[in-house]
């Protein structure tokens, strides 16, 4: 693979979903060894610190959108920042946190770039809305966000809605999806893997279909990889653990397969949440797989 300009910025925010920790994602991250790993492979790589996020506060403003407006603040500074990196021709790599800050990211790599494809490897759709989400938590939604659905505070970020399109989406790893995401899936008609996909035709022809259809008609490619679309045997330390996961090996192959097609244009690992972490190992599990995303190889 080429050599990249790699931009890090890490996102210590909580505030998408109930469980404390996913903040100290970032940390987690690095110190599980993310610069010195992708700097071995050649590139170079700059670390742009942290945004800055706001504490969380007890007070429940609107109870159908969790701590809206500190999620709000976060994703458009994140945003900005991602902006930042590209405009400095950096590639972002932005470091969860909570899947909110998908929101944030994508705002950021869709200002110059009109039919971004999505790859959105999760074991839910965060497909919801405030109307149907059962829990209320951001982290849920910001795939419908994106897509220009629920609540305008959140779609008007960086000032232009939608920021993807239905067709420019593929989903892989759900096995854990709301009444509301099925419906949306279908009205919508967007390409998902579920985990009975991924049994049924195995990784390799899911993530050779994957690539072929996020290349179609886009601008460029986002990988948004939610830790907890693996198995929690293999990534134990995420807020929502689901049975059934895509397993490691399966996930160093995708990653392999990414990096091989060479379509990406961003990247996000989000949902690391090391006090649920044994020893740290999600933390290594998502530096072991950024290691092959970005060219690493066993032989
Ligand atoms: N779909 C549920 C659960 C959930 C979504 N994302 C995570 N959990 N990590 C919801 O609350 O929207
Ligand atoms: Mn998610
Ligand atoms: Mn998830």
């Amino acid at each position: 693979m080429q050599h990249l300009k790699i931009g890090v910025i890490g996102v210590p925010m909580d505030l998408g979903q109930n469980r404390r920790g996913v903040d100290m994602g970032p940390s987690a991250i690095r110190y599980a060894g993310l610069l010195s790993r992708l700097e071995a492979l050649g590139h170079e790589v700059k670390d742009f610190g942290d945004i800055t996020i706001e504490r969380r506060t007890e007070e429940e403003v609107s109870p159908g959108l969790k701590n809206l407006s500190q999620v709000i603040k976060a994703n458009d500074l994140l945003r900005m920042k991602v902006e930042a990196i590209e405009e400095e021709g950096y590639y972002p790599l932005v470091l969860g946190g909570d899947h909110s800050i998908a929101i944030g990211t994508l705002a950021g790599v869709t200002k110059d770039r009109k039919n971004l494809g999505v790859i959105w490897y999760d074991a839910h759709g965060d497909l919801n809305t405030s109307e149907t989400s059962p829990s209320g938590n951001i982290h849920g939604m910001p795939l419908a966000v994106s897509l220009g659905l629920g609540d305008e505070s959140l779609t008007s970020i960086g000032g232009f809605a939608p920021k993807i399109k239905p067709e420019h989406i593929v989903i892989i790893g759900a096995r854990s999806l709301d009444e509301g995401e099925k419906e949306l899936i279908k009205e919508k008609g967007i390409k998902i893997f579920t985990m009975h996909e991924i049994d049924r035709i195995g990784m390799t022809r899911v993530m050779e279909e994957a690539i072929e259809y996020v290349k179609t008609n886009t601008d460029g490619v986002h990988l948004s990889l939610d830790l907890d679309g693996l198995d929690p045997n293999d990534a134990p330390g995420v807020g929502t653990p689901v049975l059934g996961g895509i397993s490691y090996r399966e996930s160093h192959l995708a990653m392999e397969m990414l990096a091989e097609a060479g379509i990406l244009t961003s990247t996000e690992f989000v949902e690391v949440n090391p006090i649920l972490d044994e020893r740290n190992k999600t933390a290594e599990v998502a530096v072991a797989l950024m290691g092959s995303l970005f060219g690493e190889k066993l032989l």
